[in-house]
C-alpha cells in the first residue's frame, strides 16, 4: 500500500510541475495518476506532426576550396526532401579549359587535399561520367574554366543527398589539374581517378543554414 503510494505520487509529480501548478496536493489515488499520464501523451502526439510539416524542408552545405595554389572558390548544396542535389560551384584560379571535379570520401585535410582520399564511392564500383550507371557517387565529371580562369556551373545528381546513409556532408569536394577521361582514356588511372592530374584545391562539406 505504501509502495502504490509513492509510485502514484511519482507518476504525477513529473506532469504536474510542467503544466500545473494547481493540483499540486492531490497525490494519493492511484486512479489520479493515470489519467495524469494521459497529459504528457497528448503532447508527444502533439510535437510528432510537426515533423510531417518539416519535410518539405530545403536542406543546404556549402564547402570552401583552397589549395596550394591560386585556385579557390565555393560549392554550395541544396537538397529538397529526398530529391536530387544541386550543386552550385564557382572556382576562380583555374587554367581555361576542363578540370576534373570530384566528391571525395574524406573531410579530412590534415595533409591538404590528398587526405581527402579516393572518390567518394559508397557501391565500391568503377570511376565514370556522372550520367553512367558504372560511377563512383562522387563523379561530378569536369568544370570548364574560362579564359579568366572562373568555372561556373549546376550540377544535378542523385547520389550525393545531404542526409541518410550516403550523406556526404563532412567529406570533400577537390577540384583537379587536368581533364577527366571519365573512365574512357585507357589510362592506367582512368577507371579509379580519370587520370586527373593533382589536386588544385579542396574543401569539406558543412551544413549552412538554410
Ligand atoms: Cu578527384
Ligand atoms: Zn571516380
Amino acid at each position: 500500500m505504501a509502495a502504490q503510494t509513492v509510485i502514484s505520487a511519482a507518476a504525477y509529480s513529473k506532469p504536474a510541475g510542467l503544466y500545473s501548478s494547481g493540483n499540486g496536493g492531490i497525490v494519493h489515488s492511484s486512479f489520479l495518476g493515470v489519467s495524469v499520464k494521459s497529459t504528457p501523451r497528448k503532447l508527444y502526439s502533439l510535437s510528432a506532426v510537426r515533423p510531417m510539416k518539416v519535410l518539405a524542408a530545403t536542406k543546404k552545405a556549402v564547402a570552401v576550396l583552397k589549395g596550394n595554389s591560386a585556385v579557390e572558390g565555393v560549392v554550395t548544396l541544396t537538397q529538397e526532401d529526398d530529391g536530387p542535389t544541386t550543386v552550385n560551384v564557382c572556382i576562380t584560379g583555374l587554367t581555361p579549359g576542363l578540370h576534373g571535379f570530384h566528391l571525395h570520401e574524406f573531410g579530412d585535410t590534415t595533409n591538404g587535399c590528398i587526405s581527402t582520399g579516393p572518390h567518394f564511392n559508397p557501391k565500391g564500383l568503377t570511376h565514370g561520367a556522372p550520367e553512367d550507371e558504372i560511377r563512383h557517387a562522387g563523379d561530378l565529371g569536369n568544370i570548364v574554366a574560362n579564359a579568366d580562369g572562373v568555372a561556373e556551373a549546376t550540377i544535378t545528381d542523385n547520389q550525393i543527398p545531404l542526409t541518410g546513409p550516403n550523406a556526404v556532408v563532412g567529406r570533400a569536394f577537390v577540384v583537379h589539374e587536368l581533364e577527366d577521361d571519365l573512365g574512357k582514356g585507357g589510362h592506367e588511372l582512368s577507371l579509379s581517378t580519370g587520370n586527373a592530374g593533382g589536386r588544385l584545391a579542396c574543401g569539406v562539406i558543412g551544413l549552412t543554414p538554410t
